[in-house]
C-alpha cells in the first residue's frame, strides 16, 4: 500500500521512497518512482533544482557532453518541446531545462529545497529508514535513494591563511546565485581542471588582471561548441528514435561514431592528419572516436599527447608559458581531460599570466592576496577551481545500516558495491550515479541504474518483498571486478581523482566502473534472468509500523 507523503505536526512523514538530490539523476528517480505508483519526496540541500547544474554556476560552466545526449530521453514529448540552443549548453540553459522538467512532469510539489539530510538510520525490524534533515523535517521511508552525485563535495586545499583573505573568495562548485562582478578586478584563479579552464577565458576580457595558479597542466583540447542550426534541430527531432536507441545501447553513452581503424593501420603522416581531424571534432570524440586501440595502446596516447603539445606551442605566443602549460607528468587520458574554448589563447592577453606552482608554490594566502617566493600578489577576488572529493557526499550524509553501522565506517578503505547501486549491510539504500557505476557519459549510466532499481522493486512488489540488499557474493564479485579491471583503465592512480588521488589521505581505490556499460548491461541482464538472485529480499513491516517487534523474513539470496 502506498504510504502518505503528508506530514502533520506531530508525526514524521511516511513515504515509500525518499530521494536525496535534485540533480539529473534524482529528478529522473523521482519521475520513475511516481510513475510506478510509489509515494515519494525529494530532499535537496540547495535552494534550487539542478544539482551539479545548480551549484556550478560560474561563468562559462557548461556541458562537455552534447546537450541532447546528456539530457533525458525517457519522453519523446520532452525531447520534442525542448530546444537546446548549442551543442554544448551553458549552465543557465541547463538549469532552465531541469526546472522545466520538474514543472512539466509535476515533480516540484514532491521536492523540498534547502533541506540537507543530516542522518538516515535503518530500522532493522521495519526495514525502513528514518531520515532527518536540516529543515527540521523527519521522514520514514521504505526506500532511500541517494542521488547525491560524485562531484558534489567541493574540495579546498589546506593552504595556510585561506580564511584570512579579505577580498571575495569563491569555489567554482559553490558559486553564488547573485552574479559576481569581475569588471576591473584583480583576480586569481587557482586550479586548471575542467572548471578552471572554462572560467579563465570567460572572465579574461573584463578583469583588470588575471593570474592563473597552475599546479599541474592538463591536456586541453577544443570543445568545438557551436549553435544548433534550424536544420539540425529538425534532424534531432526526426531522429529521436535512432538517437535514443543508440544512446540506450552505446558503451560510452555518446553518439560519437567509434573509429574502426587501429593506429597501426596508418602511417605517421596519416595519423597526424587524423589527429588534426580529432582536434576539430566535438568534445569527447577525441577519446570515443580515436583509433580503436586508443585505450589499450599507451604509445598511441603518448603520440596523441605530443600532437596536442605541438598545438599548445602554436597557440601560446610566449614559448616559456607554452612549455609550462604542457603536461610533463602524465599523458592524455591518464586524467579526465578538460574540453575548453580559448583557454590557451587567453595567455596571449597582456592582462593574463600563469604562475606554475611546481616552480613557485603558494606559501600562504594573506589578507591581501597570494604569497609565493616572489612576494605577495594582491587580489580583489580569489577563485578556487580546486575540484571535488569524489563520491564523498554519500558518506557524509549520516547513513547507518544494519546494526547501526555507518556507511562512512563500512567504506573507510573505499566503497564496496554491487553494480554501483547498492551495498550489503545497507538494505533499501540505492545510490545511482554513485561510485562504481559510470565510466563515460554519466546520465546514461545513472539512468540505467535507476531503471534497473525500478525493475527490481516491481519484481519485489509482485512477490510481497519490500526489503532488499545485494548478496555478499554479488557484491564481492562486482567489487573484485572493479578492482581487478582498474589497471586496464587509462586513468592513473597517481594522478586521477577517479582513484581519489586529489584528496590527501583518501584511500586509493578506483571509483568508476572500469568494465564500462557493457559489463553493467551484462550483469544486470544475468541478474534479471535469474529472478534477481544477486539480491537478498525479505519482508519488512508496513512503512508506517516502526515497531521493534516485527522481524524480517529472509527469502532468497544466491549469487549466480
Ligand atoms: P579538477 O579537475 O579536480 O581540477 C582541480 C584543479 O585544482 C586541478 O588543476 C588541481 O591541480 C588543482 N588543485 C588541487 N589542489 C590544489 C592545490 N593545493 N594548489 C593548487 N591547485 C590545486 O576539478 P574541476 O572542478 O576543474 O573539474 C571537475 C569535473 O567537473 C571535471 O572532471 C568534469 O567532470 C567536470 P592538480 O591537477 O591536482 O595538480
Amino acid at each position: 500500500m502506498q504510504a502518505s507523503a503528508v506530514q502533520n505536526a506531530s508525526a514524521p512523514a511516511q513515504v515509500d521512497m525518499l530521494i536525496v538530490g535534485a540533480g539529473i539523476t534524482g529528478l529522473y528517480q523521482l519521475y520513475r518512482a511516481l510513475e510506478s505508483g510509489l509515494s515519494a519526496v525529494l530532499l535537496e540541500a540547495g535552494k534550487g533544482i539542478g544539482g551539479t547544474w545548480f551549484w556550478n554556476r560560474y561563468p562559462e560552466a557548461r556541458f562537455d557532453s552534447e546537450s541532447y545526449t546528456y539530457a533525458y530521453l525517457f519522453s519523446k514529448e520532452l525531447f520534442d518541446d525542448w530546444r537546446w540552443s548549442e551543442h554544448f549548453a551553458a549552465q543557465p540553459e541547463i538549469e532552465r531545462y531541469l526546472n522545466h522538467v520538474a514543472d512539466r512532469f509535476d515533480l516540484r510539489r514532491h521536492v523540498r529545497l534547502d533541506a540537507r539530510v543530516t542522518s538516515a538510520m535503518f530500522n532493522e525490524n521495519s526495514g525502513t529508514y528514518t531520515i532527518e534533515s536540516s529543515d527540521g523535517s523527519t521522514h520514514i521511508a521504505r526506500y532511500l535513494v541517494a542521488a547525491t552525485g560524485v562531484l558534489s563535495v567541493p574540495f579546498y586545499p589546506s593552504v595556510a591563511g585561506r580564511e584570512d583573505f579579505a577580498g571575495e573568495s569563491y569555489h567554482t562548485g559553490l558559486w553564488p546565485s547573485t552574479p559576481v562582478d569581475f569588471k576591473g578586478k584583480r583576480v586569481a584563479v587557482i586550479g586548471t581542471g575542467s572548471s578552471g579552464v572554462q572560467i579563465v577565458p570567460a572572465i579574461a576580457d573584463e578583469v583588470a588582471s588575471l593570474t592563473v595558479y597552475q599546479r599541474s597542466p592538463n591536456w586541453c583540447t577544443p570543445l568545438n561548441n557551436r549553435p544548433i542550426t534550424e536544420d539540425e534541430q529538425l534532424g534531432l527531432r526526426a531522429d529521436y528514435t535512432t538517437i535514443k536507441q543508440t544512446l540506450d545501447t552505446s558503451i560510452s553513452g555518446f553518439l560519437h561514431e567509434p573509429y574502426k581503424r587501429a593506429s597501426t593501420d596508418d602511417t605517421l603522416e596519416e595519423r597526424q592528419a587524423f589527429y588534426e581531424k580529432l582536434w576539430n571534432s566535438p568534445g569527447f570524440s577525441k577519446m570515443t572516436s580515436n583509433y580503436s586501440d586508443f585505450f589499450t595502446n599507451a604509445d598511441l596516447r603518448k603520440e596523441f599527447s605530443e600532437f596536442i603539445a605541438g598545438k599548445i606551442r602554436g597557440l601560446v605566443n610566449d614559448p616559456a608559458t607554452a612549455e609550462l602549460l604542457i603536461p610533463k607528468d602524465h599523458i592524455y587520458a591518464q586524467k579526465r581531460p578538460p574540453y575548453a574554448t580559448g583557454f590557451y589563447e587567453a595567455f596571449n592577453k597582456p592582462n593574463v599570466k600563469l604562475v606554475s606552482l611546481k616552480e613557485t608554490p603558494i606559501q600562504k594566502v594573506t589578507e591581501k592576496g597570494v604569497e609565493t617566493a616572489h612576494g605577495v600578489e594582491e587580489f580583489d577576488i580569489i577563485v578556487w577551481a580546486t575540484g571535488f572529493d569524489f563520491a564523498r557526499a554519500l558518506q557524509r550524509m549520516g547513513i547507518r545500516g544494519r546494526n547501526g553501522v555507518a556507511l562512512e565506517d563500512a567504506w573507510r578503505d573505499g566503497p564496496s558495491t554491487f553494480l554501483g547501486i547498492q551495498a550489503t549491510g545497507f538494505p533499501n539504500l540505492f545510490f545511482p550515479g554513485g561510485p562504481h557505476g559510470a565510466a563515460a557519459n554519466n546520465p546514461r549510466y545513472n539512468g540505467d541504474q535507476v531503471d534497473f532499481t525500478m525493475e527490481l522493486l516491481a519484481y519485489m512488489r509482485e512477490r510481497g518483498y519490500d526489503v532488499v540488499e545485494p548478496s555478499q557474493a554479488a557484491e564481492d564479485q562486482w567489487s573484485n571486478t572493479v578492482n581487478a579491471m582498474a589497471s586496464y583503465s587509462p586513468f592513473s592512480p597517481e594522478h586521477s581523482y577517479y582513484f581519489g588521488s586529489n584528496i590527501p589521505g583518501k584511500p586509493r581505490k578506483f571509483l568508476l566502473n572500469p568494465a564500462g556499460r557493457g559489463m553493467l548491461f551484462d550483469v544486470m541482464a544475468k541478474s534479471r534472468e535469474a529472478q534477481f538472485n544477486t539480491f537478498v529480499m525479505s519482508q519488512g513491516r508496513a512503512c508506517i509500523d516502526d515497531s521493534e517487534t516485527a522481524s524480517a523474513t529472509q527469502q532468497t539470496g544466491e549469487q549466480s
